[in-house]
Order: C-alpha cells, then sequence, then structure tokens
C-alpha cells in the first residue's frame, strides 16, 4: 500500500510542497473531531452573505492557524474571510486557497461535507486556476478520504490511523449521465432549463445533495454533471471562483473533465476578488460540450 508521503515522493513536487499537502490533509483528524461540538449555526455571515455554520469557523480558524505556524505560506485566501491573511515572512511563498467547510448546511444533518484547497507556488491568491500547483479536498463520509493533484493525473487516499494510503491512482472521470444542479427551478434562465431538459430526455439522473464537495466526488467517480448556474435573480450563480471552482476545476482537468460557466474555461478567468462568484458546470466533457453549445446557440 502506498502512503501518500511515498507517492509525492515520486512527484516532482519540492519538499516543502510535500510538507504543505501533508499538513493540510493530516487537518481532516482534528476537523473531523470537531464536529461533535460544532453542530450549530454561528450567528454570523461569511463575506458571500452565507449563514455560517460553528465548524465553517472553527475549520478555518483551525486551517489558519496550522497554515501560519507552518511558515510555508504567505497568503491565505478562505471563504470565511473578507480578506486574504498575509504572512511576508513565511520561509516559503505558496498562496493557499481555501474553503474550510464546504457543505456547512449538511453538518446538522450528518450528510457527506468536505474541505477544499488550492496551492499556487506563485505567491499569489487571486491567480487563474490553471496556474495552480496543487489542488485536493478531504471528505468527511463513511471514510476520510483526500482526493489530490500535484498537476500529474488525480489520486484518492483513505485515512486510517493518521496514515493515508492510495486508494485510486491517475482517476479518470468517465463520460456519464449523472447530474445535480443548484438554484430554484423557478429562477432558472432558458439555456438551463433546455440543458436539464436534454439531459433528462437522455435518461440522465438526478443526484444532488448540498454539498459541492460530495457531489463532485460523486461525478469524478462515476461521471455527468455537477451545477449551480446563473438564475433569473442571481447572475453570478452562487459559488466561489477561488475557494471552489479553481481548485475542484483543477482536480476534474486533471482527470479528463471540464469546468466551464457555460462560455469560458474557469480556469482562465482572472478572480477579481477573493469572494468572485460565478456559475459553475463541472464534469464529464460530454456533458460540458452539451452546455456549452446552448449557450452559443
Ligand atoms: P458552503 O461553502 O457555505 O457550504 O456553500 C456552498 C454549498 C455547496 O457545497 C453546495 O453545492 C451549495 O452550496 C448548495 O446550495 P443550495 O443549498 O442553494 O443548493
Ligand atoms: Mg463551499
Amino acid at each position: 500500500m502506498t502512503t501518500l508521503r511515498e507517492y509525492l515522493d515520486k512527484t516532482d513536487c519540492k519538499d516543502d510542497l510535500k510538507d504543505l499537502i501533508e499538513l493540510i490533509a493530516i487537518q481532516a483528524v482534528p476537523i473531523r473531531d470537531a464536529f461533535i461540538y460544532n453542530q450549530s449555526y454561528a450567528g454570523t455571515e461569511n463575506s458571500s452573505g452565507d449563514k455560517q455554520a460553528a465548524l465553517d469557523v472553527w475549520s478555518d480558524e483551525h486551517i489558519v492557524n496550522v497554515l501560519l505556524k507552518s511558515n510555508l505560506v504567505s497568503q491565505i485566501a478562505s471563504e470565511e474571510r473578507d480578506d486574504i491573511v498575509k504572512n511576508p515572512n513565511a520561509k516559503a511563498g505558496y498562496a493557499v486557497v481555501m474553503d474550510p467547510l464546504d457543505g456547512s448546511s449538511l453538518i446538522q444533518v450528518n450528510l457527506c461535507v468536505g474541505t477544499i484547497v488550492g496551492i499556487y507556488d506563485n505567491g499569489d491568491a487571486l491567480s487563474c486556476g490553471n496556474q495552480m500547483r496543487a489542488a485536493m479536498y478531504m471528505l468527511y463520509g463513511p471514510m476520510t478520504v483526500l482526493t489530490l493533484t500535484v498537476g500529474s493525473g488525480v489520486y484518492i487516499f483513505a485515512l486510517k490511523d493518521g496514515v493515508y494510503t492510495m486508494l485510486e491512482e491517475n482517476v479518470k472521470m468517465p463520460q456519464g449521465k449523472l447530474y445535480g444542479s443548484g438554484g430554484l427551478k423557478k429562477d432558472w434562465i432558458p439555456e438551463h432549463e433546455k440543458f436539464i431538459d436534454e439531459i433528462e430526455k437522455e435518461g440522465g439522473k438526478l443526484r444532488y445533495s448540498g454539498s459541492f464537495v460530495a457531489d463532485f466526488h460523486q461525478i469524478l467517480k462515476y461521471g455527468g454533471i455537477y451545477c449551480y448556474p446563473k438564475t433569473k435573480d442571481n447572475a453570478t450563480g452562487k459559488l466561489r471562483l477561488v475557494f471552489e471552482a479553481n481548485p475542484i476545476g483543477f482536480i476534474a482537468a486533471q482527470a479528463g473533465g471540464e469546468i466551464t460557466d457555460g462560455v469560458n474555461n474557469l480556469l482562465d478567468v482572472k478572480p477579481q476578488k477573493p469572494h468572485h462568484k460565478t456559475p459553475i458546470y463541472v464534469g464529464s466533457k460530454n456533458m460540458t460540450e452539451k452546455i456549452i453549445r446552448i449557450c452559443k446557440e
């Protein structure tokens, strides 16, 4: 069984990047332990206007403290903060972007949630997604699973007794028929309505939990599409380019899938601010090509 470190040792990652990836991945242990004491809402909102769960706030503070202490990171952009945290004296200049606890409306019902992270080696948290050096998410399901890319394929690891060992190597996203969409149906724009209609007519099967990271993991394995579209009342959609779309999109692309807003490859879009929002379609190319075609028509 290959451990996470043994895998990283075979890649072209520098030692400090390997250390950073391992350090972030192992935070799954304290985060999982914190679930039981952080079941409620915190009574606050983040810059995107989302209600913060106690575990959102806890995970954010925990990971930021760990990263600052490591001295490996010069910038941290977190979904739970208004501004980028800067550490100009860090000995290594990695920039980390993160959603410390994605899917937080599901904490109280014990459904699957996760931590999404992207790493840039240029020290700039507002880089385009295609400049990412590594992307990963930890999924807190029946098992704790780490999905990771360092730019040479996607690898999945499972955590047991404090050690991640490889579950699957070089994961490729199949073409598929699963679909899930956020946004109220009554507010869908005609392009999105047509897209979902076509999928359903072709035998698509609905799977949507309300946790992007969990819903994407299913798409990664089985194929299909996750979408959070723009709607009649919200031209930017709900999700964020920096913390959610780019790390997940980078993983999708490394597995042979794609991320788009219907027109642009999101990995090519320059973030305008940390909480830059965007419509998202991420999944198998048979699906992303369909929404791109419909948006062109
Ligand atoms: P969060 O990062 O605060 O949890 O918000 C993002 C979540 C996604 O995980 C999920 O796909 C989406 O919001 C669900 O939204 P909705 O409840 O509108 O379907
Ligand atoms: Mg999120």
